[in-house]
């Protein structure tokens, strides 16, 4: 014991050991990220956030970008598997009335009942819990909270877009109410690089959610 408490009171008291244990610390937690997660398929559930018309073909009016189709076949995939583990699924669709105050920012889209708000066809939403959603969060004015509650889940794996819009105010609330999160990177995507690393470094540091690869993901 004594020994281990001078190790570690010689690495951190001196810069230059400092420098490697931190270097050590980034090649273990990518160790970790590659390591991958086991989750309980009980109490965790798949929040598929916005993967709507609008969003992902490119011919909606918000339309994400390229990025958008190298997601889709992983989202499927992991709702697949995760369908067959037995996990809830959850598909938010942002749902907005005619002249909501949102579209002086964004300008006119997913109005509700058009064909850009519906989900993609791509992806198999009917035994899913729909969340219709005002703003960018899942969870504001919805009844997401007490279905995760009364179905009792506990964790989160967040997927959909946009990684620091919609994806991050749901993390962002998720971890409010005590959630633990789980976000694949193959399985969000924003507008840019910058803002795709902002989101996930703001989930994965600020909010403490793992953020892995899909791959990595398997269910116990
Ligand atoms: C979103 C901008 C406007 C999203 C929704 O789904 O992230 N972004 N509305």
């Amino acid at each position: 014991m004594s020994v281990s408490i001078r190790v570690f009171a010689y690495f951190s008291l001196t810069p230059k050991n400092q420098k490697y244990l931190d270097a050590l610390i980034i090649v273990m937690s990518a160790m970790s990220n590659r390591e991958g997660v086991v989750v309980n398929s009980k109490e965790t559930a798949v929040i598929v956030v916005d993967m709507q018309r609008d969003f992902c073909y490119d011919d909606g009016a918000l339309f994400v970008g390229e990025q958008v189709r190298r997601i889709i076949p992983k989202i499927s995939a992991l709702v697949e598997g995760s369908r067959s583990a037995g996990l809830q699924l959850v598909f938010t669709q942002d749902w907005h009335p005619q002249n909501d105050e949102e579209f002086a920012i964004w300008g006119r889209h997913c109005v509700q009942n058009t064909i850009g708000a519906e989900l993609i066809d791509e992806l198999l939403s009917e035994d899913a819990f729909l969340v219709r959603k005002r703003k960018y969060s899942a969870f504001f004015e919805t009844a997401l909270e007490s279905y995760l509650r009364a179905t009792g889940i506990t964790t989160l794996i967040i997927t959909g877009v946009v990684t620091n819009i919609c994806v991050l105010h749901t993390a962002i609330d998720a971890a409010l109410r005590g959630f633990g999160i789980l976000v694949p990177e193959d399985c969000v995507a924003a507008l840019s690089d910058y803002e795709q690393e902002y989101g996930l470094y703001h989930i994965e540091n600020v909010l403490k959610g793992r953020v892995i690869s899909s791959d990595a993901i398997s269910f116990q």
